[in-house]
């Protein structure tokens, strides 16, 4: 028998092609691109604004300190224009959570409010908690303040109500030794007072790729099919954690149902600006966008630069629905 081929990385061995496909100018964005010094800039957040892709990007200063700021490019892809100085930096005076800066944005168009509402990273004394701002332009916006104490991250709100509740997806994480941190929806009548909460998608045990820790991605996506869920799924190692992707589907109407959830992860580091960086072995994304039948999907790779992929949401779902069986 043959045996297998040696390769350098994980990348050449056994490997499933997912739905997803890097893009061959990656990494679109490193901290060198910025109009001002900084350490690095990953996990943004997207939208479509006035016919462009606009990224909110979390960039880590020189002080360890993480900021907001917007890029816009045409096509996506290439010829971003960064703002001149950080678009959303932390305001600890008036808001005495962001301390420690803000992180992990992500976007969500609200059509009843007609605004943006950003739910995004606050890094308090007490520890990282979840709060919301929402803007119209990406230039000026209006902070509602903290929503969850810590710890909790990971959060993004839907773009629509259910029975006239807003709902936001976070994740709180316990501090309890050997009980895990999973995914969490809740619900609010004013996206201010958040209540009815429920465990959306717990993190496996064991050996998983997803065991013990898990946070949602970017912000869930509607499809012919229910919501589509990307999340990442932490693999502790001897030699540090692995950040992969997995996907759920959940019900259109009622989003606690859970449909499907692949058991195999979708995406993971495989490249060298994934693989290397301040953080070995990430791919984060904050957020994605679908025009015509492309996703894209932009994801801060290694918590060094931001990276993109893309893919059909029907070859996702295709993909879905073969690695899972249904919930
Ligand atoms: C998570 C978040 C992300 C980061 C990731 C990997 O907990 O803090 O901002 O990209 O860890 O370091």
């Amino acid at each position: 028998m043959k045996p297998p081929e040696r390769s350098a990385g994980r990348a050449a061995v056994n490997v499933v092609k997912g739905p997803f496909r890097r893009y061959a100018g990656n990494p679109i964005i490193t901290a060198g691109d910025l109009p001002y010094p900084a350490n690095s800039v990953f996990n943004a957040g997207a939208a479509l604004v006035d016919g462009e892709t606009l990224l909110l990007m979390r960039v880590e200063d020189r002080r360890g300190l993480s900021h907001l700021t917007v890029a816009r490019s045409k096509d996506g892809r290439a010829d971003w224009r960064i703002d001149p100085a950080p678009t959303l930096p932390a305001d600890p005076d008036g808001y005495p959570e962001e301390l420690w800066g803000i992180e992990d944005p992500r976007i969500t168009w609200v059509e009843d409010l007609d605004l943006y509402v950003v739910a995004y990273t606050a890094y308090s004394a007490g520890g990282p908690l979840v709060s919301l701002a929402t803007t119209r332009d990406f230039a000026t916006f209006n902070r509602l303040g903290p929503m969850m104490p810590p710890e909790d991250k990971d959060a993004a709100v839907f773009p629509v109500r259910f029975e006239g509740r807003y709902a936001m997806v976070h994740r709180p994480s316990p501090s309890i030794p050997g009980i895990g941190a999973h995914i969490w929806l809740s619900y609010s009548p004013d996206l201010k007072h958040w209540g009815d909460h429920h465990v959306l998608l717990a993190a496996r045990n064991g050996g998983w790729w997803d065991a013990n820790k898990i946070g949602l991605s970017p912000p869930p996506l509607l499809t012919d099919e229910g919501w589509l869920l990307l999340y990442h799924g932490v693999r502790h190692t001897i030699a540090g954690g692995i950040y992969r992707l997995g996907l759920a589907l959940l019900n259109a109407k009622d989003p606690r149902q859970v449909l499907r959830r692949a058991d195999e992860w979708v995406f993971g580091p495989e490249e060298a600006y994934e693989r290397q960086g301040d953080v070995a072995d990430v791919v984060f994304p904050c957020g994605w966008v679908l025009e015509g039948d492309e996703l894209r999907l932009y994801y801060g790779a290694a918590d060094s630069c931001m990276a993109l992929a893309t893919a059909r949401v029907s070859e996702v779902l295709d993909w879905l629905r073969r690695y899972s069986s249904p919930a």
